[in-house]
């Protein structure tokens, strides 16, 4: 049973995330990165093309993707979902290890560079949610919460669809 699940998990996970290959989730000590010292004229955060992928059923993690641009220069510093939603939620890289197989790690915090765009998107970084209480249906939503550094908490909504 255990092993079954398992195999199962690793071509949803293939599916949700777009990874040709996964070895496990493996959590790194991150680095904070430097705090930018530009002007801070406008300190939002845009978010565009937001959304989660619909999660098959049985499957208990999901994966949200999204860009992230900071005119000023930002970091994303913390991030919640309900529980009624799922369990928890963590910003995850993709690093291929010694084998070329792309691993995915946890990274603490998401630096937004000033006037980059930061793209989470299949086959890289992206928000990856755990212990899902629900599938993720397509056509629903839920709220997510995100916490900048200069931006402060901003609450939003996240679309249900496929991309
Ligand atoms: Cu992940």
């Amino acid at each position: 049973m255990n092993r079954r699940t398992h195999s199962l998990s690793c071509l949803v996970l293939v599916a949700i995330v777009g990874m040709a290959a996964i070895t496990g989730c493996t959590q790194q000590p991150g680095r904070l990165p430097a705090a930018s010292e530009g002007a801070a004229r406008d300190a939002g955060v845009e978010i565009r093309a937001l959304h989660a992928r619909p999660s098959p059923d049985g499957v208990t993690v999901g994966a949200i993707f999204t860009t992230f641009r900071s005119d000023a220069g930002d970091t994303l510093v913390g991030l919640s979902v309900p529980a009624e939603v799922a369990g928890r939620i963590e910003i995850h890289s993709m690093v291929a290890n010694a084998e070329g197989q792309m691993e995915m790690h946890e990274i603490p915090v998401l630096a937004l560079p000033a006037g980059e765009d930061v793209e989470l998107k299949p086959g890289g970084m992206h928000l990856m949610l755990f212990q899902l209480a629900r599938p993720l249906v397509e056509g629903q939503s839920f709220p997510l919460t995100l916490r900048f550094a200069r931006g402060g908490e901003k609450v939003i909504e996240v679309p249900i669809r496929e991309d």
